[in-house]
Order: C-alpha cells, then sequence, then structure tokens
C-alpha cells in the first residue's frame, strides 16, 4: 500500500508534528495540562488524522518508532515551557500508548531515557493507556504499569468504559486517574442513561480516590452537568481542539 510506503519515509522526512489540546480544571477552567496527539503533514494529502494512520502504524510495527518521536517531542516540549514559565511549574503532558508501544520489551529503558535526556521530571510527564491496550496481555499490563508507577509519573485509563475490563480487573491497576471517553459525555446533556453512566463512573473513581477526566465536552450544557457531579478535569473542544505548538504556548500565557 502506497500509505503505508509513505507512513515508513514520514518520520525521516520530518513529516510528524505534536498537537497539544488543554485539560482544563473543571472548577475555574485554569490549565493543568495538555495531551500530545500526532498529526501527520503529508506532502499531498495534507493533514492527516491520526485515525486514519495509527491502525496502519500499529499493524507494521511502525507505532513503535513514532511512538519513540512523539514521547520525545512532547517531554522535550514541556520542558521547555517549564524554563519558559517558571511560574507554571505544575503544567504536565500526557502521551498516548498503544499495546503496541507498551508490549515492546524496550519502553521502560526508553521512557526513563526520554526523561533523562530531556531533563523533564517523571511526575510531569502522563502515560494514556487505553483499557483494550492493557486487555491484550493483562498480567503482563500490570506488571510493567506498577514498574512504571516506580518512576514516579502518572498513568491514565483512557477510553474508559469503552472496553471489557472487569470491575475486580481495574482494581488491580495501578491506575492514578480515569479518563471518561466521549461517547458518553457527548450526549449526557439529553440523554438521562448517559448522565447516570457517567455518575456511576464518577461515583465509582471518587471510591477509589482517583480523579476524572472527561473527555469530549463541547457544550457548557456538559460542562454545568460535570461540576455538579464534581468531575475534577476536562478536555474538549468547549476549551479549545489540538492545537498547535505555537497556540498551545499562547495558551499557557492567556491562564496566568
Ligand atoms: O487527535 P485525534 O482525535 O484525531 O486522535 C485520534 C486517535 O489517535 C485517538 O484515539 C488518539 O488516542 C490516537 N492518537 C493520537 N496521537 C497518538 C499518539 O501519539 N500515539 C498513539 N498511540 N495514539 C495516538
Ligand atoms: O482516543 P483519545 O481519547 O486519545 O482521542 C483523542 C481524540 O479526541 C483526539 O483526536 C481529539 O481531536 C478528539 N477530541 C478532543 N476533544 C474533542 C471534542 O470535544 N469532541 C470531539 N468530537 N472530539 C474531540
Ligand atoms: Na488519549
Ligand atoms: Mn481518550
Amino acid at each position: 500500500l502506497d500509505l503505508e510506503l509513505d507512513l515508513r519515509r514520514a518520520l525521516e522526512r520530518d513529516q510528524f508534528e505534536a498537537y497539544y489540546q488543554p485539560i482544563v480544571r473543571v472548577a475555574d477552567r485554569r490549565l493543568i495540562g495538555f495531551e500530545a496527539l500526532v498529526r501527520w503533514n503529508h506532502p499531498e494529502r495534507g493533514l492527516i488524522s491520526p485515525a486514519d494512520f495509527i491502525p496502519l502504524a500499529e499493524e507494521s510495527g511502525l507505532i513503535v518508532h513514532i511512538g519513540r518521536w512523539m514521547l520525545h517531542q512532547a517531554c522535550a516540549q514541556m520542558r521547555a515551557w517549564q524554563l519558559a514559565f517558571p511560574r507554571r511549574p505544575a503544567l504536565t503532558v500526557s502521551v498516548n500508548l498503544s499495546a503496541r508501544q507498551l508490549l515492546h520489551p524496550d519502553i521502560l529503558p526508553e521512557i526513563r531515557r526520554t526523561l533523562r535526556q530531556t531533563g523533564l521530571s517523571a511526575r510531569h510527564l502522563k502515560l494514556e493507556i487505553t483499557e483494550s491496550a492493557m486487555m491484550e496481555d493483562a498480567e503482563r499490563a500490570i506488571e510493567l504499569l506498577e514498574t512504571l508507577k516506580r518512576t514516579r509519573l502518572k498513568l491514565m485509563l483512557d477510553d474508559f468504559g469503552t472496553g471489557y475490563s472487569s470491575l475486580s480487573y481495574l482494581h488491580r491497576l495501578p491506575i492514578d486517574v480515569l479518563k471518561v471517553d466521549r461517547s458518553f459525555v457527548m450526549h449526557m446533556h439529553e440523554r438521562s442513561e448517559d448522565r447516570s453512566f457517567v455518575e456511576t463512573i464518577v461515583n465509582l473513581a471518587q471510591k477509589l480516590g482517583r480523579p476524572v477526566v472527561c473527555e469530549g465536552v463541547e457544550l457548557p450544557e456538559q460542562e454545568a452537568l460535570l461540576r455538579e457531579l464534581g468531575v475534577e478535569y476536562a478536555q474538549g473542544y468547549l476549551y479549545s481542539r489540538p492545537v498547535t505548538a505555537a497556540q498551545a504556548q499562547m495558551l499557557i500565557i492567556e491562564d496566568a
């Protein structure tokens, strides 16, 4: 396939770009950090969404190389922002890890090396891992996550509610933050079942002592409901779309 060949060359041709989407505190909309999201600037096809090439990258194993690049990029960028904005020392960056990356034998040394090379401390890095990625090899995932935790970075369970993990399994995962999938948030202002679902997750998370991020918040009505439920953090177009590093930097300045 042409796209796969193009994808192979994209790294060496410097066609990937890291975008950043703000994560805010619901109570006052203060910026707490960003999720890093990869974009592919294809010379003929224009900007390609990861939804259209991550599956191919997974299949071909290229995700490991792209992921390595993203991790380095995101950590270096956050370190640069910390140096530029010493009054915002608590900002964090989250990076998505796919199953293939998580289960790659070099993932741990790679993360350690990236932190060392960029000078970012582990507590400012969050890894977003989906339930389904963890389920590919649950026992190994648990072991790995526990080792990762010892480096003091934070682990987020991404797209929560869309996977098949049982509550007992969830209980064993050393996860710091639950990220509620946007499919539940999307209709919560107009469908009481969806609202109950979010409420149940939030109650569970609160009982487990884990903060929650709700993704895909687009409307003030949704935000108002999240506030009522006591959801700590949110992310979505209501606050900002994923933006370039330069635009993200403006958001840090405006948030001061
Ligand atoms: O940014 P966007 O909404 O188009 O992302 C689509 C999907 O691609 C999401 O599921 C997101 O988690 C995934 N994605 C975005 N960036 C990365 C990345 O750097 N690594 C991995 N593994 N997935 C990513
Ligand atoms: O799978 P993951 O949760 O990492 O997906 C992140 C994706 O969600 C990104 O591609 C981002 O562009 C998209 N996204 C972020 N906020 C919103 C939103 O408010 N609405 C919609 N429809 N998509 C969003
Ligand atoms: Na994510
Ligand atoms: Mn998600």
